[in-house]
Order: C-alpha cells, then structure tokens, then sequence
C-alpha cells in the first residue's frame, strides 16, 4: 500500500508539470516510474532501506532521491513548493472525464478558470467554445464530466475497498481480545461503489482493540478515537470504520451496520408491528423492554417472522416483503462458478499467454476458461485476422490435448460494427466455440439506432452472449442510449446470454438490470473482461452484483456442468 501512496504522489507531480507546461519526456518519466512502483509486489519501503531504488527501471538518480524522502517522510517538499505554484483547484479539474493537462492549462490561462465551480458556470454559459481546441461539444462532455464525477464524489470501486477492507480484517482477525468481526456497510453489501469500510467487532477490551486498530501499518490518520467507534484514514484516502459492541449486541450490531439506511427503516417499523422495539443492541420486547434476540444475526431476521436475508439484497428492493413470504430467490453462491467466459490473452491485448491463464484457473478450481480476444478491426487492442484466429485455434486445441478435466474455449469478443453487422463474417464466427458480441466504438448514437445496432448483432445464429451490454464505465462513461427492455426481449428471443461484465469498473448489466431480465426470462454469462491474470478474481464482483439482481444458480451458464455447457454452446 505504501507503493501505491509514492505512485500517487509521483502521478500528481507528473500532472502539475503537465500543467506547467513541462517538456513530454520529463512528465513521462514520472509517469512510468509511478506505474512500476503501483505495481511491483515488493514494498517500496524494503527496496529504499537496502539502497536499491535505482534498480527500479526508469529511476535514476534524481527520482530515487525523491522517493526516499516519501517513503521516509511521508512528503516531498518538491511537491510541496510544485503545488503551491499552481491553484489547488487545478488539479481536481484533472480528474474530470474528458480534461487533460493542457486543456486544464489553456482553461487558466484564458479564463483564469482555477474550480469545478468556475468551470460548470463558464460552460454553462458558452465561454468555452471561442477557445482553441475547445467547441460546443467539448463543453457539454465537460459538464457531463462533472455530473459524472458528482455522482461518485468520494466513493471507490468496490475492488478498491474490497482489498483493502479485507487486508485490514485480516489484520485484525490476529488481534487476540477480539470474540468475533464481520465487514458491514454497503461493503458487506457489496455495492458498486463504496463511501468508507465499515468493520464490526465484539470484545470484552474495547479499549485495546481500538488501540490495536490505529496502528494498522496502512493508517495514514486517526480522525476519530472512542472506545464504542474509531475512524482512520488508509494512505489511498479511503476511510474505515471500526465499531466495536458487547458479544450479546453483535447480531443486532452487525444487522443495523450493515445497512442499508432504507433497509433497517423498513425492519424497524416490521419490528414495531410485531410488538417489539429494534436497534444496535438488539431486538427488545416493546413493552417491558426484555431483550429477546441479538446475539446472532439470523435470529432478528427469524424473530420477526422472516426468513434470513442475504447482505447483498438489502436495499429495501422488496426483500422484505420476499422474506415474510418466504418467496427469497436462493442466490447464486461465490463458489458456484466453475470458470470465466471473458478473458484476453496475448493474442489480442491481454499480458499473459493462454497457457498461463489456464494454469491460474485451474488453480483456482475452475474447470474452464473461454479466452475472448478481439476483433479484427479493433487494431489498437492488437484484434485477430482470419489468419490468426486459426492459429489461435490450432493453439487450443494443443493445450486441450494436454489437459484433462479442464476445457479451453476459443472464444471472440467480435466487434458491433456502426451498422449492426459484425466484424467477422459468419463463415469465420462458426470456428469459435464461443462468441461475445460487443461495442467498442461509435458509443455516441442515437436510441434508436443504438438499439437497433445491437439486436441486430444478438441476431446472428453464430453469437452466444452480449458483452457489457450498457457500456458504462463507472464515474467515467454514461451508458449508451439504448433501450434495454428492447435488448431483453432480444436477448430472450433470439437465446442471447447477457453478460454480466464482473470488471469492477463495469459491472455492467448492473444489479438492477439484471433483476429485470432476470423477469423477462433471460440468461446470464459471466466474465471478468480479465487482461491480466491478476485480474481474474474481479469474478466475485459479478457474482456479488447477480447475487444483488436476486439471480440463482440456474440463471447462469458459468454455474452448470462442464458437458452441460459444451451442449448447450453448440447447440
Ligand atoms: P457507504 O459507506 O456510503 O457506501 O454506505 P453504507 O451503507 O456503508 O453507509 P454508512 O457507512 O454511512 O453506514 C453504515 C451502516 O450503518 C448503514 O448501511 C446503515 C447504518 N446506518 C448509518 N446511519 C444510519 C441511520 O441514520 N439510520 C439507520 N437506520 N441506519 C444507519
Ligand atoms: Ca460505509
Ligand atoms: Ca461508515
């Protein structure tokens, strides 16, 4: 973690001489640095103290100064002097979609534009568009931007905070005057974003265990210390929140810190229906104030005639009304997907060869893969030719010779052309095992033609799922403008899986959207849009956002057996 606060620092220093208007090579050493630094396992700290720093590539002298001085100051007086030269403001305008150093640079320099405030007015009021390399297009994305960066303002991906949420458990699971922890909060919920990690424990020592807490080695700063409740600050800026309760509370604890806000309101005013009073330390005989249940979770849910609800279904959706019925969908588990239908190799734009791909899998128990490269017109992500695309096969089907009990598929992720044709022709699409169709240009489109473009694809006899069926990219792009009843229908009618895309930054079709296919009878496929080998466990975000759509076991390929699939790919 202690690598990602030196990348940071790096990639601020790098975007403030962007906007000093520094020469490329100098702000692209910084920038390189800071990506190897991210992602090197080994601790930047361990490399500073045995001198070793310029055995980092792209860190010479000068760097390897600075980073010492991060790691043994927790600052850089360099970037200290850098950032009181240029606004503050500045450098939140670079974290709006669509604004680079340049445009941020021209935007103060012509109109002394420094906040996000001065900049929403002078869009809105036209000013922009007189500026070189400006226009009334560029103006609306840059308010789109900002709508975009208000929606998750604060928030993270919850990969982010998923990681460091359950290193932090993990950390404290060795503190020995702890009786029980959980995660709770939207995390435990496993919301697409996350605003801070809530962490529940029950001890005897509250004292000790808050002080065990602050000095957790990712703390950057202790905000709030109470014996009941204590906030810290990680070096990333996410916030974590430990509460700790007395062992008879922490069912009822864990329930009312595990959210959501609109969820408990509803179970408090049950509980009051039903003769009993709810809060945190548990659930009490309304009128003589008894304590009934609280200790264990489940038993709030049973004690009020529910059946128990899954974290990920509390957001007052109609669980409740589910529950009493005894109606709840029985959610598909984490471990019931057997292997990932959206993975890039090497062949197209993906770092890790199939060979290594397939080994992880099958270490992590999966008994496939489909390797989903692209398409070729897509030439920046390196998509196949014909040519190649049989070279591909001819390379699976080697490997498949050498494994037993695990089946590679050769898939595509074939590209939706503007027109809905696709960019393979049927003659080719019939040699893939698997076919992902999708959207990787022209997102700008009209409704209509949008929607029009996509059925069209889910059409064609040869493709078998729709990859990131909406497009969004969270906080940074908005969906397509398409109409998504129309593409369930499609997909239903035409047998099209849905894919739910598990890339944290996707999670596209969403929890919503997937219910409602789900209610239209459609399928659903799974895939982590993996690019790397490290990203494969991104899987779990999928399942969590089908587990919070209500979708079962059945409702998804990646679920049935290994023959099954085979048959029902073929057909
Ligand atoms: P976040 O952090 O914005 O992603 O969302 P949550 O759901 O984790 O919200 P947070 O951290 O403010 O609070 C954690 C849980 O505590 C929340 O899910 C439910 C419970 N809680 C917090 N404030 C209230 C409240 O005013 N009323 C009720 N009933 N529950 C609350
Ligand atoms: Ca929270
Ligand atoms: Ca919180």
């Amino acid at each position: 973690m202690k690598n990602q606060f030196v990348a940071e620092i790096l990639y601020k220093i790098a975007d403030l001489l962007d906007v000093k208007g520094e020469i490329f090579f100098k702000t692209r050493a910084y920038r390189m640095a800071a990506q190897t630094i991210e992602a090197m396992d080994e601790d930047i700290e361990t490399i500073s103290n045995e001198n070793r720093l310029q055995s980092i590539s792209g860190v010479g002298e000068a760097l390897s100064k600075k980073i010492r001085e991060i790691v043994e100051t927790g600052k850089l007086e360099y970037f200290e002097r850098l950032k009181e030269e240029i606004p503050e403001g500045l450098l939140t305008l670079l974290d709006i979609p669509g604004l680079g150093p340049k445009k941020v640079s021209a935007l103060y320099e012509n109109l002394d534009i420094s906040t996000i405030k001065q900049l929403r007015k002078a869009c809105i009021e036209g000013r922009l568009r007189d500026l070189d390399g400006f226009g009334e297009i560029t103006e609306r994305n840059i308010l789109r931007g900002i709508q975009l960066r208000e929606k998750t303002s604060g928030r993270v991906l919850l990969n982010v905070a998923y990681v460091d949420g359950n290193n932090y458990l993990d950390y404290m699971k060795r503190c020995d005057k702890i009786d029980r922890i959980s995660i709770a909060g939207s995390l435990r919920r496993m919301k697409e974003t996350i605003g801070d990690v809530d962490i529940l424990a029950s001890s005897r020592y509250p004292e000790d265990v808050m002080e065990y807490f602050v000095h957790y080695d990712d703390v950057q700063r202790v905000l709030l210390k109470g014996s009941t409740k204590t906030s810290v600050l990680l070096h990333d800026n996410l916030q974590v929140d430990l509460r700790v309760v007395k062992n008879e509370s922490y069912g009822s604890a864990l329930q009312y810190f595990t959210g959501s806000k609109e969820h408990n309101v509803k179970m408090r005013s049950l509980a009051i229906k039903k003769g009993y009073k709810l809060n945190e330390y548990g659930l009490f005989d309304k009128e003589t104030e008894k304590y009934v249940a609280g200790e264990v979770e489940d038993e709030i849910y049973t004690t009020l005639g529910l059946s128990y609800i899954e974290s990920e279904l509390r957001e007052n959706k109609g669980e409740i009304d589910l529950a009493q019925k005894g109606h709840l969908p029985r959610l598909v588990e984490y471990d019931d997907v057997i292997g990932d239908f959206h993975i890039h190799s090497t062949w197209s734009d993906g770092s890790d060869s199939i060979e290594d791909i397939s080994r992880v899998a099958q270490n992590m128990g999966y008994s496939f893969v489909c390797i989903a490269d692209h398409s070729q017109s897509l030439k920046i992500a390196n998509g196949l030719s014909e040519e190649r695309v049989n070279e591909k096969i001819d390379e699976i089907r080697k490997l498949n010779k050498k494994l037993s009990n695990f089946r590679i598929f050769c898939g595509t992720e074939c590209d939706i052309k503007s027109d809905g044709s696709l960019d393979y022709s049927d003659r080719i699409l019939k040699k893939f095992d698997a076919v992902h169709i999708g959207i990787h240009s022209a997102f700008k489109m009209d409704g209509k033609e949008m929607t029009k473009r996509i059925t069209r694809g889910m059409e064609n006899k040869y493709v078998h799922f729709l990859a990131h069926p909406t497009g969004r990219l969270i906080g940074r792009r908005d969906p397509y403008e398409v109409d998504i009843e129309q593409i369930v229908d499609t997909a239903r009618d035409t047998g099209t899986f849905l894919e739910i895309n598990a890339f944290p930054d996707r999670l596209d079709l969403n929890d919503i959207h997937a219910k409602f296919a789900k209610e239209r009878g459609v399928k659903f496929v799974l895939g982590t849009d993996s690019h790397s080998i490290a990203n494969l466990s991104f899987i779990r975000f999928g399942v969590a956002t089908a587990r919070r759509g209500g979708l079962e076991k059945s409702d998804i390929l990646n679920t049935y057996r290994l023959k099954e699939i085979e048959k029902m790919l073929g057909g």
